[in-house]
């Protein structure tokens, strides 16, 4: 991973916080950034710098992290891969980009895979879906496991159970970042945020390597049917097709509160 510190200027997060705000649905945290291409372009070049490799963006989301938000993750620890990584097939990269933060206990934890290879060779492909169920939520799961590990990482495609602690990864943090700074990983590193008082708004920009493809293999279910539906093989209209094939619009218990709280937070 990347991290930098202060990577948009004052101006270019006040911009980038205008157009969250303009563009913000709080039905889906899937939000389209009409107006950030400079940031966007900012974050391609950086990622050219830093891994070498050339992007294009995806798409954005937005997350606001507070204590009712968070507690979902309460349970299962909030431990994931980025859906879209099983959606292509190639390198996909997540920026981690907080735009509004209050509070001094929030972050970002990562368990990259240059740092943990063994870990990740017993995973298998990790842009498979992956479900990460903790001894607490999932105690059947843990029968068999003579170790005493209090995770398992659910291989949902090739149906392997990977039991895991936490105590025996080398875990990469991200603490206390300020609205602005930068955090670019791999969208397969397994990742999650963490949280307690406050607020933290913050965007998760999505690319993927200009090499990629888009992934044919059944692990992503909706191939087939995008390539029935239109006879394409591009990325960009194949989320286009999915959204538009989403049914669930319903709006969380919280949805109309959270986009007054987005709205009156990044009020510049
Ligand atoms: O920042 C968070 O709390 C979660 C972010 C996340 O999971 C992501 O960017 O994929």
């Amino acid at each position: 991973m990347d991290y930098t510190s202060g990577f948009l200027s004052e101006l270019e997060l006040q911009s980038l916080r205008e157009c969250v705000r303009k563009s913000y649905d709080p039905v889906s945290n899937m939000i389209e950034l009409d107006g950030a291409s400079p940031v966007i372009e900012k974050i391609i070049d950086k990622i050219s710098t830093v891994f070498g490799l050339e992007t294009r963006y995806l798409t954005s989301y937005v997350f606001l992290a507070c204590d009712t938000t968070m507690e979902r993750f309460k349970v299962n620890g909030g431990w994931h891969t980025d859906a879209t990584c099983s959606t292509i097939d190639g390198t996909c990269f997540n920026a981690w980009l907080p735009i509004y933060v209050n509070s001094e206990n929030t972050g970002l934890e990562i368990i990259e895979k240059t740092n943990n290879p063994k870990f990740y060779a017993k995973l298998g492909d990790s842009t498979e879906p992956l479900a990460i169920l903790s001894k607490l939520g999932a105690p059947h799961l843990f029968n068999a496991s003579k170790e005493d590990h209090n995770y398992v990482a659910v291989n949902k495609y090739s149906g392997t159970l990977t039991t895991f602690s936490e105590r025996d990864l080398q875990i990469s943090r991200v603490d206390s970042p300020k609205p602005g700074d930068l955090c670019l990983f791999e969208q397969t590193d397994i990742h999650r945020g963490y949280h307690t008082d406050g607020m933290r708004i913050q965007l998760s920009l999505k690319f993927f390597c200009n090499k990629a493809k888009l992934n044919s293999k059944p692990t992503n279910p909706e191939y087939k049917l995008f390539k029935n539906l239109t006879g394409k093989e591009d990325i960009h209209s194949f989320l286009a097709i999915k959204k538009l094939i989403s049914t669930d619009r319903k709006l969380s218990k919280h949805g109309t509160l959270e986009a007054a709280i987005v709205d009156l937070l990044l009020r510049n």
